[in-house]
């Protein structure tokens, strides 16, 4: 096969968008070709989010067509190059939770287990961020109606979901999953035909009350107000009703008589927004006349758990009322399970799954009744056990385990950084990219001066490359000489992004004081915040500020800038991360569940300044002292603060005057003149006031540590070999450990 089999027309005269299609086209055909994963036992792997970036050229590496193809483009004088940035990337994740989707679903199809994603085929997915007047705006991406024929295959399975004042028929979709080197897996996307893109008005707005024509339309609707959330719970139904459906189809047509369903089936509900798979499946076996205590037993044999965050507020919990409104056949069932509870703890009410002001806990439906419950990294399991769900775990031991994270080095090594792939593939050979703990045989080169120096010479290109990249998008060009200091996650006030701009503003007034860094510094941000999120917003707004004043001043420009990249998605993370010279995984230590760009900045030969946080901790553990920079309060410190509460920002305050005078700043002349005081005395109330996620406890050892780290970046042999020892000992985080992981001890597939 060769691309000209897909078009008509010879390839030189062919548009961009046709070349894209016959692209889309081909791989499709090659897809198939390869065949599915099958077994007897399939896992469903669960999610409102799948963050699955741009397709062509990952499926293009996965079939081992990368380079035949682009050869044969240029030899018609096309370039692929030019046809990956045609491409419009499917948003249908938030950020670290849909991203780890993907790379799950990557690492299934290549170990080939069989398993389906299923989910939601979101018409705008996430919001497109723009900046005006150095603020965040959202625009509604059209991800779907710019390429619905190239991304999504219908495959004629319909179900009608029953809510409870109407009805829908569903229609999935599906989009293959390449394997490397190996068959396909398949992510199956539910979605209705009635839904209307015609009810956007301004921005992101629409009317949230027609379900029919608004279902599907965005990912994760703001949530802000009642009718945002009813929606929400809307579109969980949706999304499980026809999961439940679908599995018990597939395993009945594969010979399961329902009794025995858990040798056919297992679920993955990834965090809580699955959650009413359960009662759905106890329902549906029900119906097909299987006693109550059955359907739970094999309900909970099928179902395991994966909890993502720690932070209470993020926990899901639901009115009764609301369920009972959109799916009111799962209220009997979750009233039973609640029943069933009380009478196994004595009625204790930190356990119970509907509380006494009539909430549903979404989470404690899948403790009490899946038969795995997940952290995602070392130190948030056993917060998990310890601390958030102690009650929990004391009830049942058996369930909890720890799977920590992995990312997928196809995508984040391979695809995204050519030059350092082939660097590796030059020393120690390409099993790496299956086996990646073969990555160590680089720890052989750690004081070889060739290698150190051909790995600084990648990331100097890899630096040159994104900067060119981001004068094409952003119209912003960058020093590539300087330090690229890099924090890029969604906007949360628990990631912190707030202590390294105060970094920032510090090292601008040591400037103006004639106090220079070793060397130039760039620091990047790249952060979506949520639609209404102010404090968020208000970050973005301080950093884009800051931004523009450093910018005017010439006692400063050539020393620091800071850079609010816009819209950060899979796509620029693919180019921002190989260009990476400092990590910043600075959350406040027990806040962050896991981290993934944490790994893939290490893969990518960067070194991380963070906290003891999440995979954090991991990572240290692995490099070493010698080649990471961890500072700040430990997660033991942050929890005693929190149960005493005993934490004042304005202690900080009074006792730090170069801390009081980078936060004066934000609320100075220079910053409000050009900017909305509002949003910043906000922030600056907000820090000198409350400081939720003590920001200032970890300043000073956050400036001492970048500051230690500044100056080791000035030793460029010794900097380059603690980048090949990250490199080397980041095999450990390969999504395809952690899918082996889960697949021994959960899934058995
Ligand atoms: C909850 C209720 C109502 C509306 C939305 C939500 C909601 C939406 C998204 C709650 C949580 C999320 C996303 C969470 C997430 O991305 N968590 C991240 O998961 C990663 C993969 O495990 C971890 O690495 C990160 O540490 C964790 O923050």
């Amino acid at each position: 096969m060769r691309l000209q089999d897909f078009t008509d027309k010879p390839l030189d005269t062919c548009t961009d968008l046709e070349l894209f299609n016959a692209l889309m086209r081909y791989t499709t055909a090659a897809a198939e070709g390869r065949g599915y994963n099958e077994g007897k036992k399939k896992l469903y792997y669960i999610s409102a989010e799948f963050l699955v970036g741009k397709l062509l050229s990952n499926n293009l590496i996965n079939l081992g067509l990368y380079d035949a193809v682009r050869d044969e483009l240029a030899a018609a004088g096309r370039s692929l190059a030019e046809l990956e940035e045609y491409e419009h990337e499917p948003s249908l994740g938030n950020g670290g939770l849909g991203r780890l989707a993907a790379c799950f679903l990557d690492s299934l199809a290549t170990l080939g287990l069989p398993a389906d994603g299923v989910g939601l085929a979101y018409h705008c997915g996430l919001f497109r961020q723009v900046f005006e007047w150095g603020k965040q705006a959202e625009v509604p991406d059209l991800w779907l109606t710019w390429g619905r024929e190239s991304f999504l295959k219908p495959t004629g399975r319909h179900y009608t979901v029953h809510f409870g004042d109407f009805d829908l028929t569903s229609t999935m979709y599906e989009l293959d999953v390449t394997g490397y080197g190996s068959r396909c897996g398949r992510l199956r996307l539910f979605d209705v035909d009635s839904v209307d893109e015609g009810v956007l008005h301004s921005g992101i707005g629409f009317d949230k009350h027609a379900i029919a024509k608004n279902l599907t339309l965005f990912l994760y609707p703001d949530d802000s107000d009642d009718a945002g959330r009813l929606l929400r719970v809307y579109q969980e139904y949706f999304m499980v009703a026809n999961a439940a459906r679908l599995l018990l189809d597939e395993a009945v047509s594969r010979g399961s008589d329902l009794h025995d369903l858990a040798d056919y089936a297992q679920v993955q509900i990834n965090d809580t927004h699955p959650t009413m798979v359960i009662p759905e499946l106890i329902r549906l076996l029900v119906e097909r006349g299987i006693g109550q205590d059955e359907a739970i037993r094999i309900t909970g044999d099928v179902c395991a758990y994966t909890n993502h965050t720690i932070l209470a507020e993020a926990l899901e919990t639901w009115p009764a009322a609301y369920i009972e409104r959109v799916a009111p056949q799962l209220m009997p069932i979750i009233r039973d399970l609640d029943e069933r509870v009380c009478a196994a703890t004595d009625d204790d009410p930190a356990v119970r799954i509907l509380d006494d002001r009539g909430n549903v806990h979404m989470a404690h439906i899948d403790i009490h009744v899946a038969h795995s419950v997940n952290g995602v990294a070392a130190l948030h399991t056993k917060i998990l056990e310890e601390t958030e769900l102690a009650p929990f775990y004391r009830l049942h031991p058996d369930k909890f385990n720890n799977k920590t994270n992995g990312v997928t080095f196809r995508r984040w090594l391979v695809e995204c950084n050519p030059g350092l792939t082939a660097l590796i593939d030059a020393r120690i050979g390409e099993g790496w990219k299956t086996d990646a703990a073969q990555l160590e045989r680089l720890l052989d080169y750690a004081d070889d001066d060739a290698t150190l120096a051909a790995l600084a010479e990648v990331k100097q290109a890899n630096k040159e490359r994104f900067s060119s990249w981001l004068e094409g998008h952003q119209g912003v060009s960058l020093d590539t000489a300087s330090v690229f200091d890099v924090q890029s996650k969604r906007l949360h006030e628990y990631k912190r992004q707030q202590l390294s701009l105060l970094w920032a503003i510090r090292t601008y007034l040591d400037i103006k004081d004639g106090v220079y860094p070793q060397r130039p510094v760039t620091l990047i941000y790249g952060a979506k915040a949520a639609p209404a999120y102010v404090a968020a917003k208000d970050i973005i707004h301080a950093i884009i500020t800051l931004g523009r004043l450093v910018e005017r001043d010439p006692d400063a420009r050539g020393w620091l800038r800071v850079v609010m990249l816009e819209n950060y998605n899979v796509t620029a993370a693919e180019r921002l991360i190989p260009a990476c010279d400092i990590s910043e995984q600075i959350s406040l230590a027990s806040k962050e569940a896991s981290g993934t760009s944490n790994m893939k900045f290490m893969l990518n030969g960067a070194l991380t300044l963070g906290t003891m946080d999440g995979a954090n901790v991991e990572i240290a553990q692995l490099v070493g002292p010698d080649n990471i920079y961890t500072f700040g309060l430990g997660s033991d410190e942050v929890i005693a603060h929190y149960q005493k509460a005993d934490y004042n920002p304005a202690d900080y305050y009074r006792k730090d005057a170069r801390l009081a005078e980078a936060l004066d700043f934000l609320v100075s002349p220079a910053m409000v003149n050009d900017a909305d005081g509002t949003m910043l005395s906000r922030l600056y109330g907000n820090l000198t006031q409350k400081d939720w996620f003590m920001t200032m406890p970890d300043f000073e050892s956050y400036c001492a540590t970048k500051a230690e780290m500044l100056v080791a970046h000035e030793n460029e042999r010794v900097w380059a070999r603690s980048c090949l020892v990250n490199i080397a000992q980041a095999g450990y985080f390969s999504s395809d450990r952690t899918i082996r992981q889960y697949n021994e001890d959960i899934w058995h597939l």
